[in-house]
Parts: structure tokens; sequence; C-alpha cells
């Protein structure tokens, strides 16, 4: 019921001769709107709220799972022997270099130039700590991949971005698993392959800022077989 409805409902049901409105009225109508229209902010804030986090939480998962998806594709193809040694036990790697398998020449496999995929800092935020680009994220990188690292000007392809300095839950240089993943200090992008270089585990953390400035983040993993 509107404010002018009550009072004017308020006002027909008066007796006759009495055509205003007591005090005690008037804050009875007021007291009835307030507590309506603050129930309406308070519900409208907390959908917003949750829109917010649903958009943004569902933004940078599906980032992070694109950006894994799309180095899955890259190590699909490449050859178990280009890779090089296992990274030390339970410490992944921040970069890969690997040759992919690009067809066949008298029975031998053609291997294609050394390729890199590996995490550096956005071009805007170098990494000190501080948001040099005040976006809302402190040294933030991207995920690149260098089709050929013999070639000087090959170009940088950029997977991703907003790609954060270590896996969600993981404290830096402790030494410790601090998000039970079996794997210690691991880095925002990382790589573990077993002996043999025939399984690739890759995990890829994204952030993104909400709109409210919170920073959301998300790390996304799956593992390929490679070829023998
Ligand atoms: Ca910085
Ligand atoms: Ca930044
Ligand atoms: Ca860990
Ligand atoms: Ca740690």
């Amino acid at each position: 019921m509107l404010a002018h409805q009550f009072l004017r409902h308020r006002s027909l049901g008066a007796p006759r001769g009495r055509r205003g409105h007591s005090i005690v009225e008037v804050t009875i109508a007021a007291t009835v709107l307030m507590s309506v229209f603050g129930a309406v902010g308070v519900v409208t804030q907390r959908g917003a709220r949750v829109s917010e986090e649903g958009i943004s939480s569902t933004t940078v998962e599906n980032a992070a799972r694109r950006a894994v998806d799309r180095v899955a594709s890259e190590l699909t193809n490449c050859q178990a022997a280009s890779l090089p040694l296992p990274p030390a036990s339970q410490r992944a790697a921040n970069l890969i270099e690997f040759q992919r398998a690009e067809g066949y020449a008298g029975g031998n496999v053609l291997l294609s130039n050394e390729r890199r995929l590996l995490r550096v800092a956005s071009p805007g935020d170098a990494n000190d700590g501080l948001d040099n680009d005040s976006d809302g994220l402190v040294d933030e990188g991207d995920l690149v991949l260098i089709p050929d690292t013999s070639d000087p000007d090959s170009p940088n392809v950029v997977l991703a971005t907003g790609v954060a300095e270590m896996t969600a839950g993981e404290i830096a240089g402790n030494s410790v698993d601090d998000n039970g993943n079996g794997l210690i200090d691991e880095p925002g992008v990382s790589f573990v392959w077993d002996a043999n270089g025939l399984v690739v585990r890759i995990l890829v953390t994204l952030q993104r800022v909400g709109a409210q400035g919170q920073v959301y983040t998300r790390t996304s993993e799956t593992t390929v077989g490679i070829r023998n």
C-alpha cells in the first residue's frame, strides 16, 4: 500500500468532522513505509550481491577452464622425449618447453622447433608487490605461448591474462602444501609430469575483480597424456 493510499484510506475511515491525521496515525504510516522500503532495500542489495558473485566467480572459473584446455590442446601433440627431466618431487615447474609432432618423413616423426609455455609479468604490472596499473590485482601475469624459442622475433601469444602468482589457497615460500593438492608452493601456472614424461598435470589460476573490488581467484586443472 502506497503512502497516499494508506493516508487516504485512513482519512476516509475517520469520523465526519475529523479531516486531519493525528500525529499517531502519521507516525504509524511512516513507520510502516520505512520498514517496507527498508526490507525492499535489503532484498535488492542481497540480490545484487548474489548476482554479482555468481557472475564474477563463474566468469573466472570459465576463463581458467578455457586457459587450461588451451594449454592441454597445445601439449596433446607434444613428444614425451622433448620434455626435460621431471621437476623435483612435489614441486611444480612454472614453465614447460616441448616439441610438437607435426608429421612423418621416412618413418620418422617430424618435430616442431621448441615451444614454451610460461607465466610472465603483465606488461603494466611489474613484480614489485604493488598494483602498478591500478586494475585491482597485484603483480598479475599473463599465460604466454612462445611458438619458437629459437626465433627471437617469434611473437608471444597471450593465452590468458590476470594469472595469479600462486595457485588458489597456496602461500608462497613456506614449503607447505597449503591448499592440499599434493604440490608445495606451486605457482599460478604449474606443470607437473611423471618420470617418463607421459602424463602432464596442468594447473592455471586466474584472478578477476568484482564490481565491489573483491578479488576472485580460481584454479582449473587437467591432465593430458603425452605421445611416447
Ligand atoms: Ca606490481
Ligand atoms: Ca595490477
Ligand atoms: Ca599446494
Ligand atoms: Ca605453500
